[in-house]
């Protein structure tokens, strides 16, 4: 892919390229790190086409629900301010991303960067209608994401290539690339690198 495929209107969406969520973190998606050249080819050709970049990460406070402490599935991750918690540094987000924090909620799980946050209404008031997805957990945060954006009336594109999965069940990540399909979203398979 030459040029890239943005048009006006379009936006990218970096899901959760943390620390904790690639290899040596906390909760390390196998290969996690292989998203980033990936991604930063998709990153450089948005910033060339004046395509606005989101990037969301898990956020979370000490005693979250998700964790096992407080009776969730997994361990303390991408704890608010620890070094887990930050962008994975190889990454090259523009200097004008925009941050969108989520998991905030002591309380709730939080996969979706769409789920208690105000990442609709900021795209709504920049006019996008579609969303490119990337990113960390393809089968949790990817997932949760992509669905929410389609059930919000915007078109998605799914960069393969720059997702990978946590597989916790074997299959986790390629059933969710077909749940995504089914719900509307484009499975973009061209890799970028
Ligand atoms: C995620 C598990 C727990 C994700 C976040 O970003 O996909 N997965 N918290
Ligand atoms: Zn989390």
């Amino acid at each position: 892919m030459a040029k890239g495929p943005f048009e006006p209107g379009d936006a990218l969406l970096i899901v959760d390229v943390q620390n904790d969520f690639c290899p040596g973190g906390a909760l390390p998606v196998p290969h996690g790190d292989e998203v980033i050249p990936e991604l930063n080819g998709w990153i450089a050709a948005a910033r060339e086409a004046g395509i606005p970049v989101f990037a969301s990460r898990d956020w979370h406070p000490a005693d979250h629900a998700s964790f096992r402490a407080t009776g969730g599935q997994w361990p303390p991750h991408c704890i608010q301010g620890t070094a887990g918690a930050e962008f994975h540094q190889d990454l090259h987000f523009p200097s004008d991303v925009a941050v969108i924090s989520k998991g905030t909620s002591p309380d709730r799980d939080g996969y979706s960067a769409f789920g208690g946050t105000n990442l609709a209404e900021r795209l709504r008031h920049a006019g996008i209608r579609r969303l490119w997805v990337g990113g960390l957990a393809l089968d949790y945060c990817v997932r949760a994401s992509v669905l929410d954006a389609l059930a919000t009336g915007l078109g998605v594109h799914v960069i393969r290539a720059g997702t990978r999965a946590v597989d916790v069940h074997p299959g986790d990540g390629e059933r969710a690339v077909a749940e995504m399909a089914r719900a509307g979203a484009v499975i973009e398979e061209e890799a970028w690198v």
